[in-house]
């Protein structure tokens, strides 16, 4: 799939210190050290719904990780996919009666307009569970065949006790595993299993379900870890840095997609960090598209809302806590922004080499956005009490706020 257009990204002089992040597997930090060409999977969207504020904060904090490898000097392989078959996508196509193929089309192209309009750096390879099913069929054929996946009535499952790591991703105790796996797609109680925290590999055809020639599996369609994990492994192999998403996809999302990994390839691990980013709310509940309490990128945007006032208001936060979207944190983004750009048109300011050097710092300092805005926020507050004469400093502002931050001011 096409992904979307890039904003430039001016190239700053020095660079970032590396990356010191919270990893979910160790519950504390790790220093990265990727090569010259840092390799990053973020999980995509569900196309079914337009992208809300909580989609939004998650991957414009995995597009701070993109930007701070960039300023290191390095490449990044970054790979995200789009879950463009699976039950949530089929269910709302049912029930709205759409077609599920122009369903999942209308929402990613909205998705893609949403991250352009946002200046979140478009990955390089864009991805859709449709377009892999070719490469998730021997993946599964081979964990069968190994002894690690089984048949119920049809359907293919994953054995989790295949794996000696299962459970060191999101390192919960099993009664939290078994409910989690019932709330987010599993099937815990389903007869047959030899485990019940088994997943789905391989699900048999359905009358009126969409369905694809497996091979050897039979006509089917693709659970949902295996199609991130071949996507994953396809395009950046073992071992890459950074496995990202939100919080809710540590279990069993990136729980099963490591265990199906380590498996298949007898490796350890499958990513160097799992990173999760806390949950955006709205109205006292989890902002999710099954709930339906939306606030939607693309509706500010129709309403006139300036997208680096959206970006604003999701750096405000830092990207691992739990927050709640607000008007008031609207209104704080856009005074920030009269603020920001006010001081950066003037033809002079403070000197800003330390601003810059903060802002990396912050951000190094596991993505702390919101003391990188605090750092501008001063910068800015010397600015309007009477500044300075530095004729550059505008300059250097605008440019790192917009590399580093991805703000346009
Ligand atoms: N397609 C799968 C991943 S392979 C999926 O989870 N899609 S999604 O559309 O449901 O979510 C896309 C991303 O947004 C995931 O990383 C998810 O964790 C994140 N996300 C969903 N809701 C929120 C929220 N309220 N706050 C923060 N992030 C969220
Ligand atoms: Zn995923």
């Amino acid at each position: 799939m096409y992904a979307w257009p890039a904003s430039t990204v001016p190239v700053l002089p020095g660079q970032s210190p590396e990356l010191s992040i919270h990893d979910t597997a160790t519950g504390g930090r790790v220093t990265l050290a990727p090569g010259p060409v840092a390799r990053i999977y973020v999980c995509g969207i569900t196309p079914y719904d337009a992208t809300h504020m909580g989609h939004a904060a998650t991957y414009t904090a995995f597009d701070l990780v993109q930007r701070l490898w960039l300023d290191t000097g390095r490449e990044v392989h970054y790979v995200q996919n789009v879950t463009d078959v699976d039950d949530p996508l089929l269910e709302r196509a049912a029930a709205t009666g759409e077609d599920w193929t122009a369903l999942a089309e209308r929402e990613t192209a909205l998705f893609r307009e949403d991250m352009t309009a946002l200046r979140v750096l478009p990955p390089r390879a864009y991805v859709g569970a449709v377009e892999s099913i070719p490469r998730i069929v021997p993946l599964i054929e081979r964990l069968r065949s190994g002894g690690a996946a089984y048949d119920v009535d049809g359907d293919i499952y994953f054995s989790v006790d295949a794996d000696r790591h299962f459970g060191s991703v999101s390192r919960y105790d099993a009664p939290t595993m078994r409910a989690l796996s019932a709330e987010r797609g599993g099937d815990p109680d389903r007869p047959g299993k030899k485990n019940a925290l088994d997943p789905l590999l391989w699900r048999a055809a359905r009358p009126g379900e969409p369905s694809w020639d497996g091979g050897p599996l039979g006509p089917g369609r693709p659970g949902w870890h295996i199609e991130c994990v071949a996507i994953a492994l396809d395009h950046l192999g073992m071992g890459f840095d950074v496995q990202g998403g939100g919080s809710d996809l540590a279990f069993p999302h990136h729980e099963m997609g490591a265990s199906h990994a380590q498996v298949l390839t007898g490796e350890h691990p499958f990513a160097a960090a799992y990173v999760h980013a806390g949950m955006v709310g709205y109205e006292g509940e989890k902002m999710s598209k099954s709930k339906g309490n939306l606030v939607l990128v693309s509706r500010l945007r129709a309403a006139g809302t300036d997208p680096a006032a959206i970006r604003l208001a999701l750096l405000a936060h830092h990207y691992r806590a739990d927050w709640e979207w607000t008007g008031a944190v609207l209104d704080a983004a856009l005074a920030r922004l009269d603020r920001w750009r006010a001081a950066v048109s003037r033809p002079d300011g403070p000197p800003a080499g330390d601003l810059v050097a903060e802002i990396r710092a912050a951000l190094a300092d596991d993505l702390g956005a919101p003391a990188a805005l605090a750092a501008v926020d001063r910068w800015a507050e010397r600015q309007h009490a009477g500044g300075g004469t530095d004729t550059g400093a505008p300059g250097v502002v605008s440019r790192a706020v917009d590399a580093l931050l991805g703000v346009a001011v």
